[in-house]
């Protein structure tokens, strides 16, 4: 069996990330309409990341993994799915709150009106084998996708497609990365198609993904 992520079962909850608050503004609300992603770094220092890890970690033996196939996708980690607001995942609900308050300030052409995370998963890689291949996320959500690295580094591949050229990120610990779901900038579509290869750093890798379903539907 698999571990679970490191942590200890920690009672602290996060405060208001300062990265999240000052790191998303300048030249990223426009990259994210223009180019369909945008990388952060820093969004999360290493005491914060503890924080959620140790959160995760209370949730033991929730993570399943995922199917090794779906619509031909090649998929290779282990999820905790959450709902924002459950009671038991604090640290989330305040990481879900500071990226609201974050993009409340973006100019109008860039804001994801309306935007509220409804959906947290935590995702982890392990091994050389592990990652998920080429895919775009569910039409059904909007606005805003936001994968924050916690443990680990890896290779975010971006597809080329009619929205923009490919890209080759390399994200790490603390990082946010920023991708386009329909709705932004009043685009109906404008997913980025992405794929994330195996951690790079040692064994494991453990991303935490914010979404939102519902709300505010594309024209
Ligand atoms: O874990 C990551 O860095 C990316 C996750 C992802 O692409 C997804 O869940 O669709």
């Amino acid at each position: 069996m698999r571990p679970e992520p490191r942590g200890g079962g920690s009672a602290a909850v996060l405060t208001r990330p300062a990265g999240v608050a000052t790191r998303l503004g300048g030249g990223v609300p426009g990259e994210v309409v223009a180019r369909g992603f945008a990388h952060v770094r820093g969004a999360l220092g290493a005491g914060e990341r503890r924080v959620l890890l140790d959160e995760a970690a209370a949730a033991r033996g929730r993570f399943l993994a995922l199917p090794d196939r779906v619509n031909g996708v090649d998929q290779n980690a282990d999820q905790l799915t959450l709902r924002v607001g459950d009671p038991h995942h604090a640290s989330v609900n305040e990481l879900a709150a500071s990226i609201v308050d974050a993009v409340a300030g973006w100019p109008a052409e860039a804001a994801p009106t309306g935007y509220r995370p409804t959906e947290a998963r935590y995702m982890r890689y392990t091994g050389g084998g592990a990652g998920l291949g080429a895919h775009v996320d569910g039409k059904f959500y909007r606005l805003l996708v936001c994968v924050f690295s916690l443990v680990g580094s890896a290779r975010f591949r971006v597809v080329a497609d009619s929205s923009g050229p490919a890209a080759d990120v390399l994200v790490e610990p603390g990082d946010l990365l920023l991708l386009r779901a329909p709705g932004l900038g009043g685009a109906p579509d404008g997913r980025r198609r992405h794929a994330v290869g195996p951690p790079l750093d040692g064994d494991e890798r453990i991303s935490l993904t914010l979404r939102m379903v519902g709300g505010t539907r594309p024209a």
